[in-house]
Order: C-alpha cells, then structure tokens, then sequence
C-alpha cells in the first residue's frame, strides 16, 4: 500500500489472543507523536484531494459529463464490463474512459480497440487515483457530452477514500470472491451507489450465495442499486444501460 491514502490512519483492532500477548506490548510501545504527524500529513493530503475533486465535479459539469468511478478489486471484470458496455453505447452515446492501473498500458489498448478515447494513468507504487491524475488525464481527453468512466486501480480499499470528482462510485462484486467483501470492506459499498455483481454466468458451476452478497452489501449500505451482470453472456446489460441513461437523465435534470 501506499504512504499517502490513509491506509495508516485511524485505530488498529488486532483481536486478542492470550497466547500473542507481547504483540500487543509492543503496540503500546509505538511512539504516539510519530503517529499523529503521519495522520496530520495524511489529512492534509486528503483534503488537498478534496478540493482538487470539486474541481473536478464542476469541470464535469461545465463539459456535460457523467462521471463514473468503477472500484473493484483486481480481476473482478471491470475492463471486460466496460469494453462491452461501450460496444453498446457506441456510437449514439459518446464516452470516454480514464484507465487506472500500477503498470502497463493494456487496460485502455483494449478500450481504445473499441474506438473510445482512453487515457492510461498509471501509478506507480500507488493503490489508488486520485484527483491531481483526473484533472490531468481529463485534460488531455478533451471530452464533453457523455459518460466519462474511471477505471480505478483494482484494490478494495484506497480507492474507497479518495473523491474523484465523479457522480457515482460503481462497485464491481465477482461472483469468485465470496459473499462477506462488503462486510470485510465496508467502506467503498458504503461510497457506491451501485454494486454490479459480475461473472453470473460462472454461478451455476460455483458455490456461491448472491442473496446473502446482497444482503450484506444493504447491511453496510441500504440504499444501494445492484444489477447481476455478465460480459460474457450480455445478462444484465440493459439493466445496466438503462441505469447510465437514468442516472445521465439525473444529470441534466439538475445541471
Ligand atoms: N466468466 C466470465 N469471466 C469474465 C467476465 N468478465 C471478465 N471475466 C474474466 O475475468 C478476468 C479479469 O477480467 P478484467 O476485465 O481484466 O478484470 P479487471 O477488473 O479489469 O482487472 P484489473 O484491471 O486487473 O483489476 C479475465 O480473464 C476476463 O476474461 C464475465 O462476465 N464472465
Ligand atoms: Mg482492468
């Protein structure tokens, strides 16, 4: 992880086991001033970002664009998802995509096979986009009138505390991954508005429980949309469409 997110702040629960008990000496030998500089400097950062996302928001809004941040963890399908999605937009409905990922280019090669400009951020030793990379990448998509979707780097937690300047989190939940994420990263199905369960087409050849998914996501978020999906067999896409025009609508009915 990196030393900038956050991922340092706030309290520490290590369950106690009688038999560890000098792991939990040792914590109460941290030196505490060290600590609360590390959490002063993350704050400050945090709110750096912040401002940088409102910026970003009425940059959005002033071009018309429905910006969308898509969180998962690595591999959940959130290329996969969008390189379909554009395929169905394109070409009535104009989007764009900003790729986040630690290394490599080949996220936005394959958006950009489907003639969608695509900008590639890539992070380096960072978990996460933030707001500066946006604005930058942004700038260099010369873009208006559509969707802007953000691939965010595949992680389940960093991504969580940094605005973006976008409409909406999405959080992509593969069917591999268990029905207890929400409940072990609460924050970012917390910050969506909508969870995207992805790979339904593996359910039949899995074991694994959507409800109980489901119902642990609305335990952390109650308001939260889900649509089951599948790039593979297109289940669940005019959902999934119908959501991005209803939520393009929301938009422009209060621009
Ligand atoms: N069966 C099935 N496989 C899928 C589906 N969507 C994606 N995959 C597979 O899942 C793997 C990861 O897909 P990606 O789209 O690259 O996932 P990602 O979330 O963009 O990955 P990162 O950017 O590395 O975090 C690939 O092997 C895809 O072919 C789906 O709907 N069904
Ligand atoms: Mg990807």
């Amino acid at each position: 992880m990196c030393g900038v997110c956050g991922c340092g702040e706030g309290e520490v629960r290590i369950e106690p086991e009688h038999s560890h008990e000098h792991h939990q000496q040792e914590a109460i030998r941290e030196d505490p001033s060290e600590r609360s500089h590390l959490v002063r400097v993350e704050q400050d950062i945090l709110a750096k970002n912040d401002a940088l996302a409102g910026h970003n928001r009425a940059h959005f809004r002033n071009h018309r664009v429905l910006a969308l941040n898509l969180v998962s963890s690595p591999g959940a399908g959130k290329t996969t998802l969008l390189v379909r999605t554009l395929e169905a937009l394109l070409p009535e409905t104009t989007a764009a995509v900003i790729e986040g990922d630690q290394e490599t280019t080949a996220d936005a090669d394959r958006i950009r096979e489907t003639g969608a400009p695509a900008v590639q951020v890539n992070t380096g030793k960072g978990c996460h986009l933030d707001a500066q990379m946006i604005d930058s990448a942004f700038n260099r998509l010369h873009f208006s009138d559509g969707i802007l979707f953000i691939e965010n780097v595949g992680n389940l937690v960093c991504p969580a505390g940094f605005d973006l300047g976008e409409a909406h989190k999405v959080v992509i939940a593969s069917v591999t991954e268990g029905e207890d994420k929400p409940l072990k990263y609460p924050n970012m199905f917390a910050a969506s508005s909508l969870m995207l369960v992805s790979k339904v087409d593996l359910l039949p050849h899995l074991d694994f429980d959507v409800d109980a998914l489901i119902a642990n996501a609305r335990r952390v978020n109650p308001a939260i949309a889900v649509i089951q999906v599948s790039a593979k067999d297109a289940t669940g896409m005019d959902s999934w469409l119908q959501w991005l025009a209803g939520a393009r609508g929301m938009m422009a009915a209060t621009a």
